[in-house]
């Protein structure tokens, strides 16, 4: 694409200001974040030669997150890199990380903005290890009015309210994909000018698809509809859904549902027995709840099996859910096996 016609970042989000989209706030802090994505790339890029790979914390003695999962080195510098570009931003009011236990809000000696933002700053980082795709994922919110200093109860506010949403995939090439709610869009890192340049505007989800992702051995843990819906989608063409799939299975949710923007497909992290506790695997405020505003975003769908996901409200900020989104007819075919089930039970 000639530089006469590419369209950066920069212009975007002045041309999504000058329409009445975002404000100059807003603006400013989607490039904070994506500057910080850039930062994040140049590291990840590195692999073995950086001397981030591995687990975080001290040999022996692993560094475990709130989620009690192991932190990779990566995932403490991702966060690092967040954190201290959002701080002196002056956009924000507070943010919260999956790494992190609770929200911080914007230290007193920076000023303060009117946006909460949540990400998780690495998702997917048991595959760094293995050369696998990652992503940062994020979500925007306002500060509530008159909340100077928000603690976790402002963060909790239903997808609907999300004011802007995005991840930056650090795969072959590094994009980032965003919306601020008027259509899902993706930029590709010019890594030679060092910005990111819109290569998709307006993302379209196929509405039917034949391709699925789900970790398929956890089939034995699942809810009955579920086994029901996959074990339907197995029989093929000549069971009752009437065509073969395909199955995809990254483990790197930024990865697989990058993949289903592109082109397609289901992406389902329902409940199971193991993760049925804690509410599900995947986390709301800044994993379900970014991803399925992208998706709508992009003509899919998005549900815990049994409700829209941005209406879900949060009880707490690392809440979990079981997560179904994707092409927008079969998201409906999924949920409606869960409907039936949970009517006639
Ligand atoms: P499993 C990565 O740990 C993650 O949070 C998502 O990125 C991914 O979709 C899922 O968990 C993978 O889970 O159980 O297949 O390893």
């Amino acid at each position: 694409m000639s530089s006469s016609s590419s369209i950066s970042l920069t212009r975007f989000l002045i041309e999504e200001e000058r329409a009445g989209h975002i404000n100059a706030e807003l603006r400013l802090l989607i490039e904070v974040v994506a500057r910080a994505c850039k930062t994040i790339s140049i590291a990840v890029g590195k692999g073995a030669l950086g001397g981030v790979l591995g687990d975080a914390g001290s040999p022996g003695v692993a560094s475990m997150n709130i989620q009690g999962e192991a932190q990779k080195k990566l995932d403490v510098l991702s966060n690092e890199i967040l954190l201290e570009a959002n701080a002196w931003g002056g956009h924000l009011a507070g943010l919260a990380s999956e790494e992190m236990d609770h929200s911080q809000a914007i230290p007193d000696v920076y000023p303060r903005g009117n946006y909460l933002l949540m990400f998780d700053p690495l998702d997917g980082s048991s595959n760094i290890d293995v050369n696998i795709s990652v992503g940062t994922i994020f979500s925007v919110l306002r500060c509530p009015d008159g909340v100077t200093t928000p603690g976790d109860e402002h963060f909790l506010q239903p997808g609907t309210a999300q004011v802007a949403a995005g991840y930056c995939t650090y795969g072959p090439s590094t994009m980032l994909v965003l919306t601020v709610g008027h259509g899902t869009h993706a930029f590709t890192l010019d890594r030679e000018v060092g910005s990111f340049v819109l290569t998709t505007r307006g993302m379209q989800i196929p509405e039917e698809t034949k391709e699925f992702a789900v970790n398929m051995s956890n089939q034995r843990f699942w809810e009955a509809p579920m086994q029901h819906y996959v074990g339907d989608l197995l029989t093929g063409k000549e069971g009752p859904r009437g065509k073969d799939f395909n199955m995809r299975w990254v483990a790197s949710m930024v990865a697989d549902v990058h993949r289903i923007l592109t082109r397609g497909g289901i992406f389902s992290y329902p409940l199971d027995s193991k993760c049925a506790p804690k509410g599900g695997k995947l986390r709301l405020m800044y994993e379900a709840n970014p991803m399925s505003f992208l998706v709508e975003q992009a003509g899919g769908a998005a549900t815990t099996g049994r409700v829209r996901m941005l209406e879900v409200q949060p009880t707490g900020l690392h809440m979990r859910v079981p997560v179904f989104l994707g092409s927008k007819q079969e998201v409906e075919v999924a949920t409606r096996y869960h409907r039936e089930h949970d009517a006639a039970h």
